[in-house]
This record gives C-alpha cells, structure tokens and sequence, in this order.
C-alpha cells in the first residue's frame, strides 16, 4: 500500500528484547519482505560466533553427528509459503485484559522459506527405540520466571510432528539467508504451530525419551483456563482459525458510498474454506470473496468484500472464518490466563458520514 515515499512502520513493544509488531493494517500481498517482519524475542540476541551454524542431532539416537550450514544446503531442500503467528498475538483483545506483551493484529508475518525436512536429518542419524520427542536448542540464552539460572530458548515437539515431511530446518527467507534477527543461520519451521515452535538460531537437536520439561514447554505456551488455578491446561499448539479486517480501520470515519474491506484469514487446522461478513450484529452473514492460492497449502488468505454503505450512522463489522477442519470463530475469545490463541470473531466499528 505504500506509494514509495510514505510507508508504514512497526508498532515497538520492547527494546530489550526486541518486539516489534508489523503494520499489518497497511500491508497486502502474501510474502512480507524482513522490514515487514514482526520481531518476538524472549531473550536478547545471541552472539554471532558462538553460533556459527554447525548444527548438532544428539540423544536418543543410532549416530551423533555435526552437519555444518554449507553441508545442509547440499542436501535435498523444500520451498514452502509459511505463516508465522505469534500465539500471543491479539493478546490486548482478551476482556478481561491478561499480562504479557500486549501485541494487537501485527505479530504475524509470511514468507518462504528453504530447508531440509527434519525428518531427512533424522533418518541420517537413526532413531533409539524409545525415542519421544524431540527438543530444539536457540542460541538466546537469558532468565525466565520460576527458574534459577539462565536457560537458552528450548522447544520440543512430538515425534509425530517432528517426523512431518514439511516440519523444516530452514536457512533462507524469500530466497536469501535468514537475517539474523530472525534467526540466521538456521531456524527451525514448523507449519500449522503457533510461532513459538519455529526456533530461531538452531544449534541442537536432542532426541529425547522422556517428555521435555523446559520452561517454554511447560510453563508458557500452555493454556491455562482457569483464573488462579493450573486446572484444565493444556498446551499450545496448532493455529487457532482467525480472521481479520485490515481495511477499514476500527472506529474510522468513512465516506458514503462504495468501499473495498479487506483483510486475511488462517488456520493451522485446515484450508480456509469460507469467511463471512455481518453487518447487523450477527444475524445475517454473506460470504466474502477469497483470492486463495490453492497451490500454497499453509499460506494465509487474503479476503475481500465490496460493500456500499447503506445510508450515515454507524455500523459494526464482524468477520468470522471456517476451515476444512469445521473450525469457526467463536462468539467470545477462549479465554486463558496468559492469553494466547485468540481467535473471536473479529469486530470493528466504523461511522459513516
Ligand atoms: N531462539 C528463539 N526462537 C524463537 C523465539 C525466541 O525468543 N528465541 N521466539 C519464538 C516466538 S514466541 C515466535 S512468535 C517466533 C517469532 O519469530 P520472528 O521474531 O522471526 O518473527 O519465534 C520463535 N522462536
Ligand atoms: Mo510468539
């Protein structure tokens, strides 16, 4: 949407570490290029030399081995568009209001992304019989509540979706090396999972027996639906299906007449099979027209819908997505006490005059 000589820029949430939401309601197009690309960090960066891209497969495996960045990009490597939502994005919209960085619609981001399939490294090493899970070690080290020393940023994923064909150690974005921010050298991607399970500055993989424990795991990125207790928590995973109106903005002042809303759904659970569009409060819903790319199996999809205002006064919007999973938006968000996953039917008011 910009002309050239205006642009959009990013919302700060933090400097140390660095969070940055992107310009989401100013952006159109399905790949944003790394200046349109939302930061989330839980630590502050890692030193470049320590993490030199050799990347270590250890644990519960037949043969430990070291494979190095240029090594990894002579292997076989897979092209995919993959979205990147933060599970905390929309944090600021749970009612009531929950802590943690208060993120709105712009901690998500696309691209393409290069790798190898996990599971080809995996297959090299072999895997132990008893082999569960497997755990992803960043580069980033620093504190996190409830643990006494410093922790490096550490992620595990079942076996099942580590095993995923898609399931990537990734070393370029949009066909350049990963910038640092993002994780150069290598970064793990995980399609269809929340953000927090695409670990950035790889430098070890450990198969594990036993379930992994670590405070990312089991502390964060867990729901935790009640209030004060951990009854009923389970853990983070898939996206949530979701929708959002980019355009117009909420509680704008708009012109009569004919008007273009646009904005993006996903799902972590399925294609986006319809959005839908209320303009009375939820009685009625029309369906929108998706510019979907059939080709791009886990890409977001833009929407559009051409609406001419009905006469002055104001109006709220309400968009509400459904994937082929038979997933919908809910009325009210699932509420959950680190606020994570939100995903109600999106709401916007705007005055006509
Ligand atoms: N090593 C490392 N990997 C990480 C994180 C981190 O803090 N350290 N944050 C995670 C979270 S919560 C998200 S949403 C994404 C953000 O990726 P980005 O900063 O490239 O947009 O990275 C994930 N991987
Ligand atoms: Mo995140």
């Amino acid at each position: 949407m910009s002309d050239g000589r205006v642009r959009p820029y990013f919302t700060t949430r933090g400097l140390i570490p660095e969070n940055q939401e992107t310009p989401i309601h100013f952006l159109r197009g399905s790949i944003f290029d790394k200046g349109y690309w939302f930061l989330r960090n839980h630590f502050q960066y890692p030193d470049l030399t320590i993490n030199s891209g050799n990347l270590l497969i250890t644990g519960a495996v037949k043969k430990a081995f070291i494979i190095k960045l240029e090594q990894l990009k002579t292997l076989p490597s897979k092209t995919i568009t993959v979205p990147l939502i933060c599970a905390g994005n929309q944090r600021a919209e749970f009612r009531p209001k929950v802590y943690g960085e208060q993120w709105e619609e712009g901690a998500v981001s696309q691209g393409v992304w290069t790798g190898v399939p996990l599971k080809d490294l995996l297959g090299v090493s072999g895997l132990e019989e008893n082999a569960l899970e497997v755990v992803f070690t960043g580069a980033d080290r620093g504190t996190t509540p409830n643990v006494d020393e410093a922790v490096l940023y550490e992620r595990s994923l079942p076996m099942n979706k580590a095993l995923h064909p898609d399931t990537m150690v990734a070393y370029e974005y949009n066909g350049q090396p990963i910038p640092f921010k993002h994780g150069y050298p290598l970064r793990l991607i995980v399609p269809n999972w929340y953000g927090m399970a695409s670990v950035k500055w790889l430098q070890k993989i450990t198969v594990v027996a036993q379930p992994y424990e670590g405070p990312f795991q089991t502390d964060d990125y867990v729901y935790y639906p009640d209030p004060h207790t951990d009854e009923g928590k389970s853990p983070v995973t898939t996206i949530r299906v979701n929708s959002i109106i980019q355009q117009p903005l909420d509680h704008s002042i708009i012109d009569e007449g004919a008007h273009v809303i646009v904005g993006l759904a996903w799902s972590g659970e399925g294609q986006i099979e319809e959005v839908e569009i209320s303009f009375d409060k939820g009685n009625t819903w029309e369906a929108v027209t998706l510019a979907q790319d059939q080709t791009k199996r886990y890409a977001w999809t833009e929407w559009q819908y051409n609406w001419t205002t009905p006469g002055k006064g104001t109006f709220t919007i309400q968009t509400r997505a459904k994937d082929s999973d038979g997933n919908v938006q809910p009325e009210r968000e699932y509420w959950n006490r680190k606020g994570y996953g939100y995903n109600a039917i999106y709401r916007i008011n705007v005055k006509v005059e």
